[in-house]
């Protein structure tokens, strides 16, 4: 008779669900990987692009990397021979010792980011990068650390948010700037709904109509890039009408009464003008937000804006002006980070290890970096694959082609960026090993538990960096921390009262047994102790001392205004790989707005070249009402190689900075449209 087990585990993507996983096995071989029908979130069903991947692609034996490989071929060409973990760690450990022992640890980049967020696999590589005080390529600034910039100013945090629970006594939900229904599939599904159904209004801000805004009561369909103008306009109303707490403004807010001038002058009616929002849409949002108690979800993708930071400040006086904060059913969430759990990240990273101090550069710099012999003469990157996630691709994909640059990828499969490699080792995935998952949006505690032995020689990411510190001669006992040491004591760091067994039997725990409020204390760690909407902070930084009402202007005739966000089949681009996810995928598009294709002569399937300073790119046009005039849309996370012109949306993207924190703009790139 079969013998059946069944295991529960986490999926540990860069993804607000953090889903609870079965994993049944029979006979000792892995038979499915399901959605776990016992955890809150996920009840019973994996998002699309998971239930297809987990099945697929990531248990592949002919996709999986299963051994060291050394290159043989040119750069770029993905030729390799097989090699053991002794000639590949022998030979690396020699290459980056030359480099320390010569004073040039600086030159020695890496980068990492979204491949897993659990939280051994997805930090413990970086002790290592601190002892030797590698130059590490900030993983937020590819992502969202204008929006932490940003928060950290007016209320000292960014990390702690709402808890979602506490939507049961929230009278209204604004989702600004994040697509659920992509990025979120569960928190869409079931949280939101839930929420709506039990009388909630939600409103989502957001310059494309997705499925989310389509199932909100209102969509306030702004121009990218006009948010401060709107929630200045959103202040305009909610002050006009009496709305504002002015007890709380005065207790525990600074700068209110500086910012009053351009909220006045921010009319409905000029914001209609500047965000395409009909004015009454606008004063019907602000009444329903004011009236609160409110949530408002800050999603990521609306701080990938050239005035990103900008937006965040403005939309943080909205929150402050209403006083929805600090009680029930009220906050705002971007992250809630490990901290909320009690967890210290030190204990992960050790940056005590970092004697001599370490480097950082913004993403948005990489290409220039990995060109330049003086900045970069060895590149390691794991869990991410910059050549199709990063900005400046074909700049990027030239600097790997550098002969003195020494370059070592790991990941679990062949990428576009392993292409490159002079060594790629091979990842364990997630079902592989045990870990620890921390969702960053429910306040949970989840275990990553092993259910299937890596294929070939394939191991975690830790483990492979003790591997390598062995190889290096270094002998920090932190350097080899144990990976059940380890889950120990970062559980023990938590309020969850059991070992890493109980919790592998239950999946995942919530560790505030009441929705936690956010804030309660109304206590903020700024200078002043209060909500900092005028900010000397700012001014020091060479920031306006006070958000302003700005829009971006339209883009001039002729060019087209490009989002790349979130896509529902991939994750950034990981599953890019897999054939079925291929198949639903279809071929690679740019969705415009009917009026958009009918004026430019484009009928749907059309080929289309969309092009600017940084590049080109070929696509497929699709035509929807989801966009707006002016605006494209091209989802994120195509492998180059596999697609024509071997390029994905990257290839138009720029280095370009946000205002704040030299994070991306991404969402601001423009380009011009021209029959092929
Ligand atoms: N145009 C555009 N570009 C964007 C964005 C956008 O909105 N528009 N979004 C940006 C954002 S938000 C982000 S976060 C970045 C993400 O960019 P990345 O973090 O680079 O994400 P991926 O491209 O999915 O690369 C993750 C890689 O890790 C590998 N991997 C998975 N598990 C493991 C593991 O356990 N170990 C190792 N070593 N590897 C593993 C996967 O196979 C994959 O190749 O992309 C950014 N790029
Ligand atoms: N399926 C899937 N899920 C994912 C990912 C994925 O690649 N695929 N990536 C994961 C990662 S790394 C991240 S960071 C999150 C990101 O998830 P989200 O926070 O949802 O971010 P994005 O998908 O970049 O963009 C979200 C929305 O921002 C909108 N937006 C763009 N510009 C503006 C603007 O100027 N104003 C406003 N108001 N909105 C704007 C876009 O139209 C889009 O609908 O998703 C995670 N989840
Ligand atoms: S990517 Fe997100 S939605 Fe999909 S299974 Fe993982 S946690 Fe769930
Ligand atoms: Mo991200």
């Amino acid at each position: 008779m079969a013998q059946s087990q069944i295991i529960k585990t986490t999926c540990p993507r860069d993804c607000y669900d953090a889903c609870g996983i079965t994993v049944t096995k029979r006979n000792g071989v892995i038979a499915n990987v399901l959605g776990d029908p016992d955890h809150a979130i996920t009840r019973g069903a994996l998002c699309g692009k998971c239930a297809i991947a987990y099945n697929g692609a990531w248990r592949d034996p002919a996709l999986r990397l299963t051994t060291p490989l050394k290159r043989v071929g040119a750069k770029g060409k993905g030729e390799f021979t097989a090699v053991t973990w002794d000639e590949a760690l022998g030979e690396i450990a020699a290459k980056l010792g030359r480099l320390i022992g010569t004073g040039k640890s600086r030159s020695i980049l890496h980068t990492h980011y979204t491949g897993t967020v659990s939280l051994i696999g997805g930090t413990f590589p970086i002790r290592l990068f601190n002892r030797i005080g590698a130059t590490e390529v900030d993983p937020d600034t590819v992502c969202n650390k204008a929006g932490h910039a940003a928060l950290e100013l007016v209320f000292g945090s960014s990390a702690e948010g709402f808890d979602p629970r506490s939507a049961k006594d929230a009278n209204c939900i604004i989702v600004w700037g994040a697509n659920p229904s992509h990025s979120a599939p569960h928190q869409d599904k079931h949280w939101l709904k839930d929420a709506r159904a039990a009388g909630a209004k939600i409103i989502v801000v957001d310059p494309i109509a997705h499925d989310t805004a389509k199932a909100a009561d209102i969509h306030l369909k702004l121009r990218p890039g006009s948010d401060a103008a709107l929630a200045f306009a959103l202040l305009h109303v909610v002050r006009a009408r009496g709305l504002a707490d002015e007890a709380f403004l005065t207790r525990h807010v600074l700068g209110s009464e500086e910012l009053i001038p351009a909220i006045e002058a921010m009319t409905p009616a000029r914001a209609a003008e500047l965000c395409g929002v009909p004015a009454t849409l606008i004063e019907e949002a602000a009444m329903a937000y004011a009236a609160g108690p409110s949530l408002l979800w800050l999603g990521q993708g609306v701080q990938r804006q050239p005035q990103g930071g900008n937006v965040f400040r403005a939309i943080a006086a909205l929150i402050a002006f209403t006083g929805n904060l600090g009680k029930k059913g009220a906050g705002f969430c971007y992250l809630n980070g490990a901290q909320l759990r009690g967890i210290d990240p030190a204990s992960l990273t050790a940056p005590e290890l970092a004697r001599d101090g370490t480097g950082s550069i913004s993403h948005m710099d990489l290409a220039a970096a990995l060109e330049d012999p003086d900045k970069s003469l060895a590149f390691i990157n794991w869990n991410n694959n910059p050549a199709a996630s990063s900005p400046e691709q074909k700049r990027l994909r030239r600097a790997l082609t550098r002969d003195d640059l020494f370059h070592v990828a790991i990941d679990l499969f062949h990428t576009d960026t392993t292409n490159y490699a002079d060594i790629v080792l091979p990842a364990a995935s997630f079902l592989e090993f045990d870990d620890l998952v921390l969702s960053y949006f429910d306040l949970t505690v989840s275990a990553q538990v092993k259910a299937a032995d890596p294929p070939g020689e394939a191991l975690p990411n830790q483990e492979i960096f003790r591997q390598l510190a062995r190889a290096m001669g270094c002998d920090d006992p932190l350097l080899f921390e144990r990976d059940d040491d380890l889950i120990a004591r970062l559980l023990a760091q938590t309020p969850y009262r059991g070992n890493f067994a109980d919790l592998a039997k239950l999946g995942t725990v919530t560790v505030f047994p009441e929705p936690r409020i956010q804030f309660a204390d109304l206590a903020f760690a700024t200078p002043s102790g209060r909500i900092e909407l005028a900010s000397a902070r700012a001014e020091q930084q060479g920031l306006p001392r006070l958000p302003l009402p700005h829009a971006d202007a339209p883009p001039e005739h002729g060019r087209l205004r490009i989002l790349s966000p979130a896509s529902l089949w991939l994750m950034n681009s990981s599953y890019g790989n897999d054939k079925v996810i291929r198949r639903r995928l279809g071929p690679p598009t740019l969705t415009l707005h009917p009026d958009d294709a009918a004026q430019a002569g484009f009928a749907a399937g059309d080929p289309v070249r969309i092009a600017n300073e940084t590049g080109e790119l070929t696509l497929a046009i699709a035509i929807s009402d989801t966009a707006q005039p002016g605006m494209g849309i091209v989802h994120k996370g195509r492998w180059p190689g596999s697609s024509l012109g071997d390029a994905n949306v990257n290839a138009l993207v720029s280095g370009r900075k946000s205002d704040m924190a030299e994070s991306t703009a991404v969402h601001g790139t423009e380009v011009r449209l021209l029959h092929p």
